[in-house]
């Protein structure tokens, strides 16, 4: 039976601490499915699109042995981890400021559904500190993110801040 792992999350835009964790992961599972979540609480600067459709064409260069497929979800985490068959979630935890909210998320989602686990996984130190949140407003105050994103996202991020 293949060992199916989903990583969550809103992807606003996928940095290189993503990609990280994504190449940790598929090294655990037979198969990684990203889930891009609508999340229009937290304002998304790119359109659920858009993002989709960076994921996929990044995570097509990922490892081409890989299986990784990438997929949108609106609703319940729960519900599309049961959906997609998945045995895993999977985290990235950065500082202990991340902690505090994944602990949160961890006990509700065990209440949901206690068969699925969440795996959580770090980042080399060079990518710990990169935050979506702080790739964004650095790309708008006109500064070089191409330290945390990869050439596409930052084309894209450039795109949309271009006057
Ligand atoms: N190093 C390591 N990990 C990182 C890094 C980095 N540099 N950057 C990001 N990560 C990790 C994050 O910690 C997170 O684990 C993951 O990568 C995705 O990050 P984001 O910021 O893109 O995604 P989030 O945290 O906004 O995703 C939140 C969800 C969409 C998963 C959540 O809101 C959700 O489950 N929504 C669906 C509704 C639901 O079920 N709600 C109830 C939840 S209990």
């Amino acid at each position: 039976k293949d060992r199916i792992a989903l990583y969550p999350g809103t992807f606003d835009p996928l940095t290189n601490g993503h990609l990280d964790i994504i190449g940790r992961a598929v090294k655990l599972f037979d198969k990684l499915i990203i889930g891009v979540a609508i999340n229009e609480g937290k304002g998304p600067l790119f359109t659920l699109e858009e993002r989709v459709d960076m994921a996929r064409e990044l995570a097509n260069q990922v490892r081409r042995d890989a299986e990784i497929e990438v997929r949108p979800f609106e609703g319940l985490l729960m519900h599309f981890a049961e959906e997609v068959g998945a045995e895993a979630i999977i985290r990235g935890l950065r500082a202990v400021s991340d902690f505090e909210y994944e602990f949160q998320m961890v006990g509700m989602n065990q209440r949901l559904n206690a068969e699925i686990e969440t795996v959580f996984l770090m980042a080399d130190p060079r990518h710990q500190a990169v935050a979506s949140r702080l790739v964004k407003e650095i790309a708008k105050l006109g500064g070089s993110i191409d330290p945390f994103v990869p050439p596409l996202v930052r084309d894209r991020l450039l795109e949309k801040f271009k006057r």
